[in-house]
């Protein structure tokens, strides 16, 4: 019976160096080809510019391959179990680095039945690492980043976010990846916080950072990733202003932005009513969310209207009867915010803005009610999860400690250990032009 031999691709662009390690894996047998799905590719390299059904012709089309199969996970388990190839064919570039523990499984079970790993040299010429950077870049052009978060949203019950505020917290936003038990996670899209993003400037939280300097933000962000971006827009402004910023965030590119149903001096909401704070009146906010969806000139950009009833204590049927009359009005989104530990009145109001509501996006910020999973909250009807502040929170105790440290001891060796390796930094940006 003729050998079967096995391999797995990401890409979405197929160039020499794939094809001739298919034409050698074809040499050994009759080679099936495992295509990773969508929502695998997005969760550990990027988004992928040709979706799965394309990237499946292509591979079908490809001289030397008999069969192509789903793979809907990092790890092959599954699929070597089930069709048993006698080898598997892989680039030696697995050896080290994040897909180590991949090829460990590989081995392990390959032995399982008497299966082979056979490897040949990885092809690491400048020129494909030329054309990776291309489709990168396509990513984050202003058009194709828009429309990617409600791609997401198809695509998977819920999607997250990490707070980003400047350069370096959106490339960890954008880079940072997990391998559990053969998964990949990455953070799905990034919240350009009026929290951190005044913080940062040294600024309270009462929309005092003005809109240029905001913009400023999303621009640093957008230069260096290809993740969508949801805004926080604070209250909007007036909406003579609030109709000009909404078109300006959506031609450069923001996917989302999230208005607060609060009127006059903002403060922020997890002060709830320990500080003075007025909502809006259903009619005034709901003439805003109009004139702003008016505005719009695409049909991929969420205009996300938050709620603050259950904020400033107005009650659950006043956050009820607001997010109907918020989407009769026009907006695309709902954000539905709390400030307690105990999750019970977020998912109370999911429970019953689900029954009436199937469809609207549903977005959480859980920064007080942290203890739910992302699952959890999938199961009752949220689409959305926003960690808004996590990065900025975690950022200045290491300083702060690292600053007293060097006041302490009259010196930097102390704090050392504190530090990332000169090295590392000097690295940790790689210069690509
Ligand atoms: C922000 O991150 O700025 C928010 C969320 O608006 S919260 O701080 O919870 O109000
Ligand atoms: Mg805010």
């Amino acid at each position: 019976m003729a050998k079967t031999v096995y391999m797995c691709f990401s890409t979405d662009l197929i160039h020499g160096g794939h094809i001739s390690i298919i034409q050698k894996a074809a040499q050994l047998g009759e080679l099936i080809i495992g295509v990773l799905t969508d929502e695998v590719v997005a969760s550990y390299r990027r988004f992928p510019v040709l979706k799965y059904d394309e990237r499946v012709k292509l591979f079908e089309n490809i001289k030397g391959v008999s069969k192509v199969v789903p793979q809907d996970t990092l790890s092959y388990a599954k699929n070597l179990r089930w069709l048993k190839p006698d080898y598997v064919v892989h680039g030696d570039d697995w050896k080290t680095g994040f897909q180590k523990p991949i090829r460990d499984e590989v081995i392990e079970i390959l032995k399982e039945y008497g299966g082979k790993l056979v490897e040949f040299p990885y092809s690491q010429k400048e020129e494909y690492e030329r054309l990776e950077s291309m489709q990168r870049h396509q990513l984050s052009m202003p058009d194709i980043r828009r429309g990617r978060l409600k791609e997401l949203l198809s695509m998977k019950p819920l999607v997250n976010a990490i707070e980003a505020h400047n350069g370096i917290t959106g490339l960890i936003a954008e880079n940072t990846t997990v391998l559990q038990d053969g998964k990949t996670y990455q953070f799905d899209a990034m919240w350009v916080s009026s929290l951190c993003d005044s913080i940062a400037r040294g600024k309270p939280d009462i929309e005092l950072v003005d809109m240029s300097s905001r913009l400023r933000t999303v621009d640093e962000i957008m230069d260096v990733t290809t993740k969508p971006i949801i805004f926080d827009a604070d209250t909007g402004g007036l909406t003579e202003h609030f109709v000009y910023n909404i078109r300006t965030l959506e031609r450069m590119g923001v996917s989302a932005v999230i208005v607060e149903d609060k009127t006059g001096l903002k403060r922020n909401s997890l002060f709830g009513n320990e500080v003075a704070q007025t909502q809006d009146s259903i009619e005034n906010f709901c003439a805003k969310l109009a004139a702003g969806k008016a505005a719009l000139k695409t049909n991929d950009f969420f205009l996300i209207a938050r709620i603050e009833s259950l904020i400033l204590e107005k009650g659950m049927d006043d956050a009820l009867k607001r997010a109907f009359a918020y989407t009769n009005a026009g907006a695309t989104g709902i954000m539905i915010h709390s400030r307690k530990k105990d999750p019970s009145e977020i998912f109370e109001f999911c429970k019953n803005f689900r029954e009436k509501d199937t469809a609207t996006p549903l977005v959480v910020v859980p920064t007080t009610f942290n203890s739910v999973s992302e699952e959890e909250f999938a199961r009752r009807g949220v689409n959305i999860v926003i960690y808004a502040n996590q990065l900025t929170r975690s950022g200045i105790p290491a300083m702060q400690k690292v600053a007293e440290t060097i006041l302490k001891n009259r010196r930097a060796k102390e704090a050392d250990e504190m530090c990332m390796p000169i090295k590392e930094i000097l690295t940790l940006i790689p210069e690509d032009y």
